[in-house]
C-alpha cells in the first residue's frame, strides 16, 4: 500500500502536500476498505458480551495495528513530512462508557476478535454518551459530548426492531463498528442500538439536563443520565430495556438464521451481562420464547437459564442495582410479571429471605442474574473470595458451582503498542516480536543487571514522560515542572478510591516543604477523573484538589518542588498520554472495595512502580512482582470488614492526632477557603472528621511514610530503574487475552474460527 499513489488519486496532490486532515480521511479509507473485506468470524455457537457501556477510545491505531500496517504507515508518513501523533488528534473519542467496566468491555472485544471468537459486542448508541468534564471556579461542571456526529466508524446496519413499551412501541435502528482482531483475517462487531425517533434537539450545547419524560426522543441521549430524581431512574429503567430487548430480538433472529429451532438455543448462544445492567435481558429471552415460539414457561426458564452469565464489577452494597418493582412495572408489565414468577418460584423452594429476588417490593438485579444465570464471576482473585465468603455468601452456599474467578486484564496492543511505541520496539529488539501474540514477556528479567537496557528503559519512560508534558500544555495549558517525579492517580472519583488520601499526603508535603525540606527531585501529581453529577461528595474532592494545586502554584516556596495537576476531562486519549509517563501509580482503594481495578495493571506494563493498599487485583501484581518491587501498606480486607462489622472505627481518634489534625483542618484554613468554595470545604472537612466512611484517616499515616520511602528509594536510580523493568516482565499474566481465554474455556465454550 503506497500512500503517496493514494493521495494523488485521491487529492490529485502528494502524500507532502495534504493537510493532516486530509491524511486522516485517507487512513480511514485504507482501513475501512481493508476491515470491510474481512468476514466476520463464524460459529455455531456465538457470544453476545451486552454492556451498558464500551469505552473503546479512538480506533485508527488501534486498527492500524491490528491490521498489522501501523509501522508502515507510520514511516510513510514520517518520510512525507507528517506525524501519525498530530493525525490522530483528529479524530473523536466516543463517549460510551464511564469507567473500569466500560474499559474492560473494549479490551474484551478486542481479545474476542484476536482469538478468533465468534461474538459481539451490543450496547447503546448514546449521542452524547457521558458528560464532557469542565473546570470552572476550581469546580467539575459538565456539557454535553456530542461525539455521534463527527464519529467516522459507525456503519449503519440497516436492521430494526420494535420494542413495546406498556405505553408506546418504539423502532430501533442498529449500527455496528468493525472491531478487528489483531493480525486476523476475521473480524466482530460492536452492535449499537438507537432510537429511530430520537432528538438531538431536546438537548441544548452547554447543560445535560433534558426533558427526561419525553421518551420517544430520548431514549439514547446519555449514558447514565441524571437518576437524583424519579423521572431519572424511570429513564434507566426504559433505557436499559430498550437496549435488553432490542439484544434479545437479535439473537434470538440469528440463533433462528444459524439453524437453531429455539429450544436448542443454547447451543446457539451464550450472553455474558456485564454488571446487572443487562439483567432484564432474562425475562426478556423468556417473553420472547413464551410468546412468539409458544415455548412452555418452565423450559423457557430451563433454556435461558442455561445461556446467560453474569459478572459481578462491585462489592459497594449501595451500588448493586435494585429497582422499585412499580417502575419495571410502567416499563413493561410483561416483564415485571415475569419477575414476580420467578421471584415465587424461588420463595417457593429456598426459605432464606435474603436471596429472594423481590424484597421490599424492589428487584434486585443480581439476585435475578444468579438463579437464572448459570455463571457468575468476580473480576480478581480477593474479589471472587470476598463474593464467596461474605457478600453472596447465601448464593455461594446455594450454587458453589456457579461461582468462579477470572481476573480482569487489558489489551497490550491499546496499552503497549498503541500508547507506547517506543517501548514495545524495544521490546522486539530484546525479546524479539513474539511477545505481541503471546503476551510473554518474562525474558526481560534476564536484563535486570544490564545497566544498557537500564538506562534504555529510562530514556523511554523520559521520551514519554514530554510527551505527555506537550499533551498537557496543549490541552489545559499545565507546564510540567522539567525531570519531575510523576506520580499518577487517575480513576473515576469516588470516596472509596480515596483521592481524598492523596490530597492529605499533598497537604503534608506541601507543609513539609515549607518547614525546610526539599525533595531531592521535584513531584508532579496528577490526578485525572469524573465525578458522578448528583455524586456531592465526589465533587468536594475534586474541588480541594483543584484548590490545592492553584495553592501551591502561587506559591513561591514550594511550587518549584511540588506541583498538583488535576487533567481535565479525563478520558482514554489522556490516559494513553499519563500511563507511558507515570513512574509512581496510585491504587489506594480501601482495602475490600475495589473489585479489581484495570490501570494498575496499564501501569505495571508501562514500567511504573505502584504504591497500592492490599485490594483488588493489586493483590496479583504484588504476588508477581514480589515485596521489593511494589509498596503495599494499610489495612488489610479482613480488618476492614471486621471494622465494619463491628463498627470498630472512630474517626475522631484517628482525627484528633497531632498529626493528623492540622492535615485535615487546613482544607478549611483561611488559605484554603480564599481559593474556593466555603460550602463544599466545609462539607469535605466535616465528612472526613465525622463519618470518613471510608476510613481515609486510618490509613493516612503509614501512607504517608509509604510516599517518603517511595521518593527517597527513587533517587537510588538504578534500583529503581530495576523495579520498573520486572514490573514491566511480570505484566503479562494482564494481557485480556489470557483473561477473554478463560472465559472462554470454562464459560463460553466456543470453537475459535481458523
Ligand atoms: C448502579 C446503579 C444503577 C445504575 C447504574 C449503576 C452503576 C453504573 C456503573 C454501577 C456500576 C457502574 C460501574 C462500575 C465499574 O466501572 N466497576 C469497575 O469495574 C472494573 C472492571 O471490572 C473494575 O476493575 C473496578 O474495580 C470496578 O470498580
Amino acid at each position: 500500500m503506497n500512500l503517496d499513489t493514494l493521495s494523488l488519486q485521491q487529492f490529485g496532490q502528494p502524500l507532502s502536500d495534504i493537510t493532516d486532515s486530509q491524511v486522516f480521511e485517507l487512513l480511514l479509507q485504507v482501513v475501512k476498505s481493508k476491515s470491510d473485506a474481512l468476514p466476520l468470524n463464524n460459529g455455531k455457537k456465538r457470544l453476545y458480551y451486552i454492556s451498558a457501556e464500551f469505552l473503546i477510545g479512538k480506533l485508527l491505531s488501534n486498527n492500524l495495528i491490528n491490521l498489522g500496517i501501523y509501522n508502515d504507515v507510520k514511516e510513510q508518513l514520517s518520510k512525507a513530512g507528517h506525524s501519525l501523533e498530530d493525525v490522530e488528534e483528529l479524530e473523536v473519542e466516543p463517549s460510551l462508557g464511564n469507567g473500569g467496566l466500560g474499559r474492560l468491555a473494549a479490551c474484551f472485544i478486542d481479545s474476542m476478535s484476536t482469538l478468533g471468537l465468534p461474538g459481539d459486542g451490543v450496547g447503546l448508541m448514546y449521542h452524547f454518551g457521558l458528560f464532557h468534564q469542565k473546570f470552572l471556579n476550581r469546580q467539575q461542571t459538565t456539557v454535553p459530548d456530542a461525539w455521534v456526529s463527527d464519529d467516522k466508524w459507525l456503519e449503519d446496519e440497516k436492521t430494526s426492531f420494535t420494542v413495546e413499551f406498556r405505553d408506546f412501541s418504539v423502532t430501533s435502528e442498529l449500527y455496528s463498528i468493525d472491531v478487528l482482531g489483531y493480525c486476523r483475517e476475521k473480524k466482530n462487531r460492536l452492535r449499537l442500538f438507537d432510537l429511530q425517533t430520537i432528538d438531538e434537539s431536546l438537548v441544548s450545547d452547554d447543560a445535560i439536563d433534558f426533558d427526561k419524560t419525553a421518551l420517544k426522543k430520548n431514549l439514547t441521549l446519555f449514558l447514565y443520565p441524571d437518576d437524583s430524581d424519579e423521572d431519572g431512574q424511570l429513564l434507566r429503567v426504559y433505557q436499559q430495556y430498550f437496549m435488553v430487548s432490542n439484544a434479545a430480538q437479535l439473537i434470538v433472529k440469528e440463533a433462528v438464521e444459524r439453524g437453531s429451532n429455539v429450544h436448542d438455543l443454547a447451543d446457539y448462544v451464550v450472553i455474558q451481562i456485564n454488571d446487572t445492567h443487562p439483567t432484564m435481558v432474562i425475562p426478556e429471552l423468556i417473553r420472547i420464547l413464551t410468546e412468539k415460539y409458544g415455548i412452555s414457561f418452565e423450559e423457557s426458564v430451563d433454556i435461558v437459564s442455561s445461556l446467560v452469565a453474569y459478572t459481578n464489577h462491585t462489592i459497594l452494597a449501595e451500588a448493586l442495582e435494585k429497582w422499585p418493582l412499580k417502575f419495571i412495572e410502567k416499563v413493561s408489565p410483561k416483564i415485571a410479571s415475569i419477575i414476580k414468577k420467578l421471584d415465587e418460584h424461588i420463595r417457593s423452594t429456598i426459605s432464606d429471605p435474603s436471596v429472594q429476588i423481590i424484597i421490599d417490593n424492589k428487584v434486585h438485579m443480581a439476585n435475578l442474574a444468579i438463579h437464572y444465570g448459570f455463571s457468575i464471576n468476580g473480576v480478581a482473585a480477593l474479589h471472587t473470595k470476598i463474593l464467596e465468603e461474605t457478600e453472596l455468601k447465601p448464593f455461594f452456599d446455594l450454587y458453589p458451582e456457579k461461582f468462579s474467578n477470572k481476573t480482569n486484564g487489558i489489551t497490550f496492543r491499546r496499552w503497549l503498542m498503541g500508547c507506547n511505541p517506543e517501548l514495545a520496539e524495544y521490546l522486539d529488539v530484546l525479546l524479539g516480536d513474539s511477545w505481541r501474540a503471546s503476551a510473554h514477556l518474562e525474558e526481560l528479567l534476564a536484563y535486570r543487571d544490564n545497566d544498557e537496557v537500564l538506562n534504555k528503559l529510562q530514556e523511554i519512560k523520559q521520551a514519554a514522560k514530554d510527551r505527555m508534558s506537550r499533551f498537557l500544555q496543549d490541552n489545559q495549558n499545565a507546564k510540567v515542572i522539567n525531570d519531575s517525579i510523576i506520580d499518577v492517580q487517575v480513576k473515576r472519583f469516588h470516596e472509596y478510591k480515596r483521592q481524598q488520601m492523596l490530597l492529605l499526603y499533598l497537604i503534608w508535603k506541601y507543609f513539609d516543604i515549607k518547614s525546610g525540606h526539599l525533595p531531592k527531585h521535584p513531584i508532579t501529581v496528577i490526578f485525572g477523573g469524573k465525578a458522578a453529577p448528583a455524586y456531592v461528595a465526589a465533587q468536594d474532592i475534586i474541588h480541594a484538589i483543584l484548590v490545592l494545586s492553584s495553592l501551591i502554584a502561587n506559591d513561591a516556596d514550594v511550587s518549584p518542588y511540588l506541583q498538583v495537576i488535576m487533567i481535565e476531562n479525563y478520558n482514554v486519549t489522556a490516559a494513553e498520554h499519563v500511563i507511558p509517563a507515570a513512574e509512581i501509580s496510585e491504587q489506594i482503594s480501601l482495602a475490600s472495595k475495589e473489585a479489581s481495578g484495570t490501570s494498575n495493571m496499564k501501569f505495571m506494563l508501562n514500567g511504573a512502580v505502584t504504591v497500592c493498599t492490599v485490594d483488588g487485583a493489586n493483590v496479583e501484581i504484588a504476588d508477581l512482582v514480589g515485596e521489593k518491587n511494589i509498596y503495599t501498606f494499610g489495612a488489610s480486607s479482613d480488618e476492614v470488614v471486621n471494622l465494619y462489622e463491628c463498627k470498630g472505627y472512630k474517626v475522631q481518634e484517628f482525627y484528633e492526632k497531632p498529626e493528623i489534625k492540622p492535615l485535615v483542618d487546613f482544607l478549611i484554613s483561611p488559605e484554603f477557603i480564599s481559593l474556593g468554595n466555603e460550602e463544599r470545604l466545609e462539607r469535605l472537612h466535616k465528612n472526613l472528621c465525622s463519618e470518613d466512611w471510608f476510613m481515609t484517616l486510618l490509613d493516612l499515616e503509614v501512607y504517608i511514610a509509604t510516599k517518603e520511602r517511595v521518593f527517597d528509594d527513587y533517587e537510588d536510580r538504578r534500583s529503581w530503574l530495576q523495579k520498573s523493568l520486572v514490573n514491566i516482565a511480570m505484566a503479562g499474566t494482564f494481557s485480556s487475552d489470557r483473561t477473554i481465554a478463560e472465559y472462554n474455556d470454562e464459560i463460553w465454550h466456543l470453537t475459535p474460527d481458523k
